[in-house]
């Protein structure tokens, strides 16, 4: 995107990011949305109430939330759920026996779970194809499948799908594309503008940004397909407390100044390890090596703050890396103000097998970054100590079973 078209996005964002949803409270006037610790709202008669009867069905800190969502994703609607497999389980409740589904190979793994491990025995069948390749899409398509789902950058491979390929093909076969835009944060990609049906988010990470809740989002256009998933929002119930739709709130308002310095602190970092030279790969897609760099760039406004990368002498190497970093600490998630460091193949995608995890190209050795919003050069120098010493491997450790 030009500098200018950039800017220009960026202030409305920000305004939105702090405004919609928020005006001040009627009653007193209070600047900021309430946390209304309310199961259950008084009715003047039965059936007869101000907009809310109770808050699995709806609250206003939630209404809140998801209004402010739905304006930086720029979607008619949002629905906010208690984390992001919330989301993601509540999105799925869409589908039926017999439904296909097809599915980025690499997938955060709590969600190759929840389709491998819970909604196979519900009779709906998955795909798991390199969505980076529209081939691959299109290989994979039947006259069952209702569902072509993405991740863009994918966790935690950084893959990049070129978004309106993938719904035109989701399209063409009667079927939707939902895009888990978790990575981006609809600061930097809003895939309902590149023709996606679905936005699914796990507020766990950029949006909310303090590592202080779990919660999870959709967003969409559709009002039927609203309808229907709001009915499922309240039927099944994985709805996020007042508190913590608060929490996202209060977050969301910072994210625009967070998403520029997690970018500016990534770039650093990918160009400091790309010459590093016990590193034998950077994954981060605004590298120009990056396979995915030029839609990347074409789609999104920015390349966000994760970073991952392969050290030349695999896992015993990568762990004590691990074990060496300061400021990085060694904890599963990413999104937040402060440095993350985790070893995929152990910890967040643990769940999916060796196998599957190596036709991924899901490296054991693989180590995540998530770029937090320190000093850079503070947090340079902890990589650089980190990995400095001369590193002698007797270890040979296996992989362990899912956490
Ligand atoms: O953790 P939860 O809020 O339920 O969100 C699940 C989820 C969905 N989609 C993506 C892309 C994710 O990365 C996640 C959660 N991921 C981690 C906890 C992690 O460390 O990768």
């Amino acid at each position: 995107m030009a500098r200018r078209k950039l800017q220009r996005h960026s202030q409305q964002f920000a305004t939105r990011a702090i405004h919609v949803g928020q005006e001040p409270e009627s009653a007193t006037g209070a600047i900021t949305v309430p946390i209304y610790q309310t199961s259950t709202f008084a009715q003047t008669a039965p059936g007869v109430h101000k907009g809310y009867d109770y808050s699995r069905t709806d609250n206003p800190t939630r209404t809140a939330l998801q209004a402010a969502l739905a304006s930086l994703e720029s979607a008619a609607y949002c629905l906010a759920f208690s984390s992001g497999m919330g989301a993601a389980t509540t999105a799925m409740l869409l589908f039926k026996h017999g439904d296909h589904i097809v599915s980025s190979r690499d997938v955060y793994g709590g969600t190759y779970r929840l389709f491998k491990r819970v909604l196979e025995d519900f009779g709906l069948t998955f795909s798991f194809v390199e969505t980076s390749s529209a081939k691959e899409i299109e290989r994979v398509m039947t006259g069952r499948t209702r569902l072509v789902w993405i991740e863009s950058p994918t966790n935690p491979l950084l893959r990049i799908t070129d978004i309106r390929a993938a719904a035109g093909i989701a399209h063409r076969h009667g079927a939707l594309c939902l895009v888990d835009n978790t990575f981006a944060s609809p600061f930097f990609q809003r895939p309902l503008a590149l023709g996606a049906d679905l936005v699914l988010h796990s507020t766990t990470k950029y949006l909310a940004g303090h590592a202080d809740v779990v919660g999870g989002a959709i967003c969409l256009n559709e009002r039927s397909l609203y309808e229907r998933l709001k009915f499922l929002q309240n039927a099944a119930g994985a709805t996020p407390s007042p508190f913590d739709c608060f929490l996202a709130l209060r977050g969301i308002k910072t994210l625009a100044l967070r998403m520029r310095e997690h970018e500016k602190n990534a770039t650093h970092i990918a160009n400091f390890l790309k010459d590093h030279p016990r590193v034998r790969r950077v994954y981060y897609p605004g590298l120009s090596s990056h396979p995915g760099h030029e839609i990347a760039a074409a789609q999104m406004d920015g390349f966000s703050g994760i970073v991952s990368f392969e050290v030349k002498r695999g896992l015993a190497e990568a762990r004590r890396v691990l074990g060496r970093l300061k400021i990085f600490k060694i904890a599963e998630s990413l999104g937040g103000v402060e440095s993350l460091v985790e070893l995929p193949a152990i910890m967040t995608h643990a769940s999916i097998p060796a196998e599957e995890r190596t036709r991924a190209g899901l490296d054991d050795g693989l180590i995540r970054l998530s770029v937090g919003i320190e000093n850079v050069e503070d947090l340079v120098a902890d990589l650089k100590q980190a990995m400095g010493r001369k590193v002698s491997i007797r270890l040979k450790t296996a992989v362990s079973a899912p956490a």
